[in-house]
């Protein structure tokens, strides 16, 4: 395929939305940008402009960003116009550089650019492919299994307590011995145990779906924006060694096979030297507060047993999840102490080489809930989280007429209730009602 064509495409997906983008790379791209804006935009510097059809109408109007070739996603000279979206306008567009002479792009043909100008290596243009295409798809499968598995085993307890208290009743002169009996009570509460891990999963559920935000802390020089680069695949933060580098927030979106991850670089715990790095502190502090983790970074090789943690702690939001991670295993002699099982996950790992990068990245994966169980059909919608918070209220009256009142037929009602509420979310007492509003969701055709 010749390189001399230059390619047109749309950049954002059709339809209404904020901004639309067209995408035009190859070597009349100039010519074109002249042609169209009227000038040519000075380089990598939003412009303002019309965007001109054949009677120098403005067909649109918003930004232009050139981009001369070799710096650019293709390695040719690319012209980015940002316009409003709309189907209508952005086929305008496309339609006018067809008509100087541009031709339509492939699927996939501005990557392929990418990779015959070696901007990208094979595995990174296929890595956008699946980015693209299914990364997160497979994900949200996984977690989709898990999810079901987890609705069976919640009724089967439900059941199993149902038929303990319902035989409870079929022995009247027994009941209220039964019902006293700490057997029951401690069912009940592994039920609502089981509540609880089922809450929590959907919470993971919202993490897979939105990203989990991961703040990256400990002390000046730990390595924070070393791991930051490592993580991002390229040279976000500046790092140097002079400890109290990094004063501001930096924020990087990185993907882990698929699944959407918000990291943050912050500035070093320690007492402010001067009042920029104080308010960096305050930024770093502020950050872990709406963390969904903080990854504690450790200089394996100055602290070994991991003071920095232990002096630091009561300084960290209470409830956020933490994860220690042993920075410059690479230099640190002996190895840092191993995950006893109490206190934080422990991780030992080399921002510098690399090494424990990819423990890293599956411990964050299974942080995010991604497990390898596969095979159910039903995802954290909000129909389920409601069948779940009413199913969970019934089991809690449950509790409540067991413990005050004795009262087992009251009990095994609200038990029934509560099963047939989990039947919902399987579809095991889904009513002809309940089938057609979830049905009316689904568009047409499909
Ligand atoms: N040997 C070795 N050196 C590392 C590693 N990670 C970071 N360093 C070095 O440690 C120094 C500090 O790294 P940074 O990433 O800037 O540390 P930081 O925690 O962001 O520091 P502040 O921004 O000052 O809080 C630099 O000289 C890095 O090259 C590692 O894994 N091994
Ligand atoms: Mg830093």
């Amino acid at each position: 395929m010749a390189r001399t064509e230059t390619i047109v495409a749309a950049a954002t997906p059709p339809g209404r939305g904020g901004i639309g983008i067209v995408r035009i790379s190859g070597p009349r791209t100039p010519e074109f940008a002249i042609t169209l804006l009227g000038q040519l935009p000075s380089p990598r510097v939003a412009t303002f402009g019309r965007f001109l059809d054949a009677k120098q109408e403005p067909i649109d109007a918003g930004l232009a960003l050139y981009f001369p070739a070799p710096l650019s996603y293709t390695g040719e000279h690319v012209l980015e116009l940002q316009g409003h979206a709309g189907p209508v306008v952005v086929d305008a567009l496309i339609a006018r550089v067809v008509e100087l002479g541009g031709r339509r792009a492939l699927p996939g043909e501005f990557t392929q650019r990418a990779f015959l100008n070696d901007k990208l290596d094979l595995t990174q243009a296929e890595a956008i492919g699946d980015l693209v295409e299914a990364g997160s798809r497979a994900a949200m499968r996984s977690l989709q299994g898990e999810f079901s598995v987890m609705v069976k085993g919640l009724t089967e307890a439900v059941i199993e307590l149902r038929t303990y208290v319902e035989a409870a009743i079929d022995f009247p002169e027994e009941e209220i011995d039964f019902l006293a009996d700490r057997a029951l009570a401690e069912r009940l509460q592994a039920v609502r145990d089981l509540f609880d891990v089922m809450e929590q999963s959907a919470r993971q559920g919202r993490l897979l779906r939105e990203g989990m935000t991961v703040v990256i802390a400990g002390r000046p020089n730990a390595g924070k924006s070393s791991l930051l680069n490592r993580l991002a695949g390229y040279d976000a933060a500046i790092v140097t060694a002079l400890p109290g580098t990094t004063r501001d927030v930096l924020r990087e979106r990185i993907d882990i096979d698929g699944m959407p991850l918000h990291v943050l670089d912050t500035a070093g715990l320690r007492t402010a030297l001067d009042v920029v790095e104080e308010e960096g502190i305050r930024r770093a502090q502020a950050e872990m507060l709406r963390a969904d983790r903080v990854l504690f970074v450790i200089d394996a090789q100055q602290d070994p047993a991991g003071h920095a943690y232990q002096d630091e702690r009561e300084r960290l939001p209470a409830d956020v999840a933490v994860t220690l991670v042993f920075n410059k295993c690479d230099v640190a002699v002996g190895v840092p102490c191993a995950d006893t099982g109490a206190g934080p996950p422990r991780l030992t790992l080399s921002a510098h080489t690399g090494q424990g990068i990819d423990t890293l990245r599956a411990h964050l994966k299974s942080c995010m809930g991604y497990h390898a169980l596969d095979g159910g059909t039903v995802s954290a919608r909000s129909r389920h989280l409601e069948a779940l918070a009413r199913a969970r209220a019934h089991v809690e009256e449950a509790a409540r007429q067991l413990s005050e009142r004795r009262a087992g037929e009251l009990v095994a009602e609200e038990l029934r209730t509560a099963q047939q509420d989990l039947g919902e979310i399987t579809g095991e007492f889904t009513t002809e009602d309940l089938l057609g509003r979830i049905f009316s969701g689904f568009c047409v055709g499909k």
